[in-house]
């Protein structure tokens, strides 16, 4: 890896309360993911972040692979402990791609958008998704492990064939390569910030923003649940962070992260 902890705790330079206090680097993990759960269940503090140069197994949601290649891209999981009960949940994911989309837009200047709940689009391909697991103990939420995956540097031809239709990365859309740490970095400290709101229910403010930066809200969605599929019109996210669809006959329903894929437009 071309950097250490020291230096991106540097780049950060700024006062952090929580998140980024911790960080520990690695060359070459299965899932940044699973190794931060590790770390936090070991004893290190909520805030610790994970970084690896590549990842072996590298997870997407619902069991599905996210491609890791090693020296290109940002793999980073941030352990938190937040005091926040399970019904409120999915606002963790949507506080983290506020956190992201936001650092994403301002380091790189790209017009990044979040589709609901945790993909990162530009130009309507993926440059970055976020993987939220959590262990639940009765009605608390122990620990969450929020996994960030960023394509920073992976060329056109650096995309394997699967998701050369859907992904991109930071330099497709700009043509310049971009550091690592510095994002990275970018990354922590709104994280930091977004998630002090998060803990100080501040919920509003967060769905606010994630609905500014949305690219879901107002569009037709199809949208797959476990027993059915519906086609309906995204209109907002209410408090607990469900988007909140109306479906052809004019009746609301709220969908929970949990229970759907979200199909990309052109699917509709
Ligand atoms: C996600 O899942 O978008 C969550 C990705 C989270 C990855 C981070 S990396 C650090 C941390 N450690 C981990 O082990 N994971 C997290 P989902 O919405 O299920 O999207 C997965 C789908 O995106 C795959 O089925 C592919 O179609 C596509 N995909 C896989 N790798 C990709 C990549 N590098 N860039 C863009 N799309 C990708």
């Amino acid at each position: 890896m071309e950097f250490t902890a020291e230096e991106i705790k540097k780049i950060i330079s700024s006062k952090i309360s929580e998140v980024g206090t911790e960080i520990v680097i690695y060359d070459e993990v299965e899932s940044t993911n699973s190794l931060a759960y590790e770390l936090i269940k070991k004893g290190y503090p909520s805030g610790t972040v994970v970084i690896a140069d590549r990842q072996t197994k590298g997870k997407g949601r619902l069991g599905r692979k996210w491609i890791s290649p090693e020296g290109k891209n940002l793999y980073m999981s941030i352990a938190i402990k937040p005091n926040i009960t399970p019904k409120y949940a999915t606002l963790i994911t949507l506080t983290s791609a506020v956190a992201c989309t936001t650092a994403l837009r301002r380091y790189a200047e790209i017009p990044v958008i979040i589709k609901w709940p945790n993909d990162m689009l530009v130009d309507h391909k993926k440059v970055g998704g976020i993987l939220t697991e959590m262990k639940i103990e009765g009605e608390r939420i122990k620990a969450v492990v929020v996994g960030i995956g960023i394509n920073v540097n992976m060329a056109e031809d650096d995309i394997p064939e699967e998701i050369k239709e859907i992904a991109t990365s930071l330099r497709i859309c700009k043509g310049e390569e971009f550091s690592r740490a510095m994002l990275a970095s970018e990354i922590i400290k709104e994280f930091d910030k977004w998630y002090q709101l998060l803990e100080k229910k501040n919920r509003k403010t967060i769905i606010d923003r994630w609905m500014q930066l949305s690219g879901t809200i107002g569009k037709q969605v199809k949208i797959v649940l476990t027993d059915r599929e519906i086609r309906a019109v995204a209109e907002a996210i209410d408090e607990e962070g469900r988007l909140i669809v109306r479906l052809p006959d004019g009746t609301y329903e709220k969908i929970s992260a949990g229970d759907v894929t979200l199909l990309r437009d052109k699917e509709c």
